[in-house]
Formats: C-alpha cells, structure tokens, sequence
C-alpha cells in the first residue's frame, strides 16, 4: 500500500521531507501540500503530482491524504495535530510538538481518548546509527548502570534572529529527547550556568550555555550548548557507567596526513550529519503506516515532556536557579505504570 501524504509548511524542512518522501523513502507519496505562502506551497508541490490546499485543514479532510506531516512553525502545531487527530488520521509533526505543555497535554488527551497511537514527534536522532549503538550498549548492561553523561551541541553560527532562550527550545531540545530515550530515565531537574560569551555572537546572546541536568536515577548530565563555535557543526555524547563509558562516534571521515600534518574533515551543518537518521525516521514511520500499524517513534508524550523540559530550561537560565521540571506522571496509554 502506498502512504498518501499531505504536508502542512513547505519551508526549509518541509521541502527537504517533501523530497525525501518522493526520492528517497519507498511506499510512500506526497499527495497534498499548503503553506501560508500559496507561492511557497505550489513551488514545493510542483513536480510532485500534489494538489495545493488552501490550509491546513482542508488539507487534512482531504480523501487523498492518509496521513499528515506538520513541517509549520512551532505555535502553529499543536492546531494541526489536534485537527489530525480528529480526522483520525496519523501525524508526524517536526519539533517542538507544540510550544506551550498545556497544549501538548490536549494532544495527549485527544490521542488517549482515541485509543490508538496516531502522533510521531520528529526527533530525528533516535534514528542515528551511533545513538542506536549507545543505547545497545547501555541497556545491555556492558558498562554497569550509567552515572553520568557529558554532552556538547555546537553550531558554527546563529543568525541574529537566535535569542538565548532557543539554545534549550530548539538546540537542546534533541539532546533532553535523546538522553530520555537513551537512559530510560526522567528529567527532574534543570540549572544553567553562563561561562563567559564568546566574541563571535550578536550582542544580545548568551553563548555558550552549560545545562546542567538530573535524572530521576541520580544520573549527572552536564550539556554544553554553544551555536557560535566557529569550526563546524559538533556533536558529542559520552556516558560513564560503574564499569565503562561508552562514547557516540564522530560521522567518519578520512584521515589526511601532507605537509607535516594529520587531519579530518569536521561537519559543517546538521543537514549532513543527521541525513541518514532522517531518512531512517521517514522509512520506519512509513513502514509502520503501510503496515496498519501504530507509529513506533516518539510519543505525543515525549513532546508533552520535551515541552516541559525546555521550557523549566529556559526558566532555569533567566533565574539562575535549579528548577524542577514538574512533569505530570506518564499515563498508562505511554507506558505508565497502571
Ligand atoms: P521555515 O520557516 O523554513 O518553514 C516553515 C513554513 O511553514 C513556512 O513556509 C511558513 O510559511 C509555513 N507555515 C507557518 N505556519 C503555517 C500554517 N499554519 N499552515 C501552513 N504553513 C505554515 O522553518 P523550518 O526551518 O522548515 O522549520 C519548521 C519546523 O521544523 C519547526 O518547528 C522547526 O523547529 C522544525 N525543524 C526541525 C529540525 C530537526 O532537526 N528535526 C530541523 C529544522 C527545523
Ligand atoms: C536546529 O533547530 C535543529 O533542529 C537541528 O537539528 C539542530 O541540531 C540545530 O542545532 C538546531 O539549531
């Protein structure tokens, strides 16, 4: 069976999922496409075969649209979700699943009232072959229970439009889904601490950022988030245990030795760095609809989570204090104890 897909936001990534979906994942077809941007939308669909739709929810009532990709900005989620929702129809929605928890929690409730799982969130990295290979490793045990974890997103640049609050909102935010996952545990509590900022950053930013986090098991993770490094786009994960570490591989590159000299390519964006894990995400979520069966990959309820996460981060940041994150216990339909 073929997945007929309608995506709402043809921006940046929704092109780039709208192209994954024709060239790259099989089974599936981008069907219908809308945008605010009408000009937008109909660039996006052409050469596609997909009709343009006025907006998000005609899109959706749509009879040739089996399920939805919400590629919109963030405040516009949540509206989308709940509309698919309604239609019954499954939805991945791009982080964040929406900006306010309360509105994640409407989506959490729509859902569980409807009994099924419909919603993936977009959280690319649990896709990632290194990230698969951590966690292999920590659940089997090999390196004793982990105690700690250090951490560090670096972007070369950020534009002026990147406020200080988006180092948690939209950079960390793959780290807290990741580390959820990756350790099977909760995020309680939240500190950021600023070391001094770096020259190379718009005047009103604070970068670098240290978070400093604490899981429900005691475990320390210490994440530094800086968006103006100016060398490349870096990734790094490594988790001590009682017996071990084990580490997340930088993307493999060829060594160069000329001119007295040993070197490796470093990772520009993180377009290239997560493409694989991307493309992956794309194929399971379409596997599993082809199928008939429920989504696999990030709950409603690790959106609700991140939501909340981010948003005691930011918090955490502006008051200088340790926040607790006051999650609300996870319900039974998201593997919650009964
Ligand atoms: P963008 O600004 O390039 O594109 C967003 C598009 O959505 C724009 O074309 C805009 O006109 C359209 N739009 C906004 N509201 C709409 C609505 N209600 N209905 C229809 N169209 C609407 O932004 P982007 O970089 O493509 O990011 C989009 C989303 O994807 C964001 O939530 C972002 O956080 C997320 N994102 C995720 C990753 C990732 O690594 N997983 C990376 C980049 C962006
Ligand atoms: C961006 O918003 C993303 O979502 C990317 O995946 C992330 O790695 C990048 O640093 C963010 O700015």
């Amino acid at each position: 069976m073929t997945v007929r897909v309608g995506v709402i936001g043809a921006g940046w990534i929704g092109q780039e999922h709208i192209r994954r979906l024709t060239d790259v994942v099989t089974g599936a077809r981008v069907t219908a496409v809308t945008d605010i941007d009408a000009e937008r939308a109909a660039q996006a669909a052409a050469g596609t075969g997909a009709r343009v739709h006025a907006d998000g929810a005609a899109l959706i009532a749509a009879d040739d649209v089996d399920a939805v990709l919400v590629t919109s900005w963030g405040p516009t989620h949540a509206e989308h979700v709940l509309n698919a929702i309604a239609a019954g129809k499954p939805v991945f929605c791009e982080k964040p699943l929406a900006t306010a928890a309360e509105d994640c929690l409407r989506i959490v409730e729509a859902e569980t009232a409807h009994g099924r799982r419909l919603v993936q969130v977009g959280f690319m990295r649990r896709y990632d072959q290194g990230y698969r290979q951590m966690k292999e490793v920590l659940d089997s045990g090999r390196i004793g229970e982990p105690l700690m974890v250090h951490c560090a997103h670096r972007n070369p640049t950020v534009p002026e439009s990147y406020t200080s609050d988006m180092a948690a909102l939209d950079t960390a935010v793959h780290e807290i889904d990741v580390l959820r996952w990756l350790l099977d545990d909760e995020i309680v509590s939240v500190q950021v601490v600023t070391p001094r900022s770096t020259s190379k950053r718009f005047a009103h930013l604070k970068d670098p950022q240290i978070m400093l986090f604490e899981t429900a098991k005691g475990i320390r993770v210490d994440l530094e988030v800086f968006v103006n490094c100016q060398y490349g786009y870096d990734i790094q994960c490594e988790a001590v245990g009682d017996t071990g570490l084990v580490r997340l591989p930088d993307p493999s590159a060829v060594g160069v030795r000329t001119a007295g000299q040993h070197s490796t390519q470093v990772l520009t964006d993180w377009v290239g760095r997560f493409a694989d894990a991307f493309d992956t995400e794309f194929r399971e979520w379409i596997a599993n609809l082809a199928a008939g069966n429920e989504p696999t990959g990030p709950t409603a309820w690790d959106g609700y989570a991140a939501t909340v996460i981010t948003s005691s981060t930011v918090e955490a940041l502006e008051s200088g204090h340790v926040v607790a994150t006051d999650l609300k216990p996870r319900p039974v339909f998201y593997g919650g104890a009964a």
